[in-house]
């Protein structure tokens, strides 16, 4: 790569930030390259939530030299006080002179006023380059930032005909290792991994992100409105390790709560009605700082969820099989339906990729 051009240096800015994905919570992630007189004097990435934002470190990398440089920032510099003070104080005070931004910060308490502070100490900001790369990246903080309402990612793994089992109830395995590999990317670049229990009941799945190098383990969440969970499932087991929230119902078994929260188990009481209140359990998962939710399934939950308009994404994942199996195997999503083929729910921004045989759509559902 040849690094001569605004953009270039941006994208080395994009490149550092999205290998941070998975790893800052509920934070953005953000990259910060800065550069002087045609040589790169220092760089940074923000890590982990509660730790250096991505200019404070690239500014402490480039010490005296930051004096007339550029900073290079995928997103606009803080002007808040959060866990750590603002970085366009910082800049300003390091003598940058000129700072080139992605995309302005949806943070109610930056929102430009980042963007604003630096031009009025005088530092020329340009605003705007590889913006769309950038904000995509952060799509779950620009949900959650705004709305605390966790972003949702719902994944699928079925057959052409869109069975995730057969009538049997065999479901291993579906997508080729290549898809399941990427699977376990999916969940370390969230927050949470969720299920109903029927899959707990029917797989006993661990749901921990397990590639070929360790990943950053999400919480586990199980959707059990009567805590019907066994209590051996390993969904439950090392909570020190991974911990495991699930999400009940007020009319489920007293007794059954006390002997899962005596566990160190989390249960949320999400309604009183015989089924969860999916939208009050996503507003208390929220609440628990928990911005982005990795969906699993199985078909009722994935139709309830999307019924409800709690799903910001698909990755529906499919392996060049036909299994068949009518009523009897079950479908990725199971709910209602439309009558109308005009009222289905229809994806925007489609993108194809293949993972060995396999084909992945990922898109948008439009909520009309
Ligand atoms: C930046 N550079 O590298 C990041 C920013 O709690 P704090 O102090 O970490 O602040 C978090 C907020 O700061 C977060 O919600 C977002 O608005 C911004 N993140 N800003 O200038 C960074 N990570
Ligand atoms: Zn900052």
């Amino acid at each position: 790569m040849q690094l001569l051009n605004d953009e270039a240096y941006m994208r080395l800015a994009l490149q550092m930030a999205q290998s941070a994905l998975g790893q800052t919570g509920i934070n953005p992630v953000v990259g910060c390259v800065l550069v002087k007189e045609g040589r790169i004097v220092g760089m940074g990435a923000h890590l982990k939530r509660g730790q250096g934002h991505a200019e404070v470190l690239a500014l402490q990398m480039a010490g005296e030299e930051a004096k007339g440089s550029t900073a290079y920032v995928t997103l606009e510099p803080c002007s808040h006080y959060g866990k750590t003070p603002p970085c366009s104080d910082r800049l300003v005070e390091a003598g940058v002179t000129r700072v080139v931004v992605a995309g302005t910060d949806p943070n109610p308490q930056v929102a430009g006023s980042g963007i604003a502070k630096l031009r009025a100490h005088g530092v020329d900001v340009t605003v705007g380059l590889l913006e769309m790369e950038a904000s995509a990246m952060n799509e779950a903080f620009n949900k959650y930032i705004v709305t605390r309402m966790p972003f949702v990612t719902l994944k699928t793994a079925s057959t052409l005909d869109g069975r995730i089992a057969s009538k049997t109830g065999d479901s291993k395995w579906i997508t080729s290792e290549a898809s399941r590999a990427y699977v376990h990317t999916l969940r370390h670049r969230h927050q949470g991994i969720m299920v109903g229990v029927d899959t707990v009941i029917a797989d006993d799945p661990q749901l921990s992100a397990r590639g070929d190098v360790p990943a950053v383990q999400p919480v586990r969440i199980v959707a059990d409105s009567q805590l019907r969970i066994p209590l051996g499932a390993r969904v439950l087991q090392e909570q020190d390790r991974q911990p495991t929230i699930l999400l009940a119902s007020a009319q489920a078994p007293a007794e059954r709560r006390a002997a899962l929260e005596a566990r160190g188990i989390a249960v949320l009481t999400c309604g009183d009605g015989p089924q969860v209140d999916l939208t009050l359990a996503m507003r208390q998962l929220g609440e628990r700082e928990i911005g982005s939710i990795l969906l699993e399934g199985g078909g009722r939950l994935n139709g309830a969820m999307l019924e409800r308009r709690l799903i910001d994404k698909l990755v529906l994942m499919f392996a060049p099989k036909i299994i068949g199996g009518g009523h009897l195997a079950p479908g990725s999503f199971n709910f209602a339906g439309f009558e109308k083929m005009a009222d289905a729910i229809a994806l925007d921004r489609v993108e194809v990729e293949q993972f060995g045989p396999d084909i992945s759509i990922t898109g948008y559902p439009i909520y009309t």
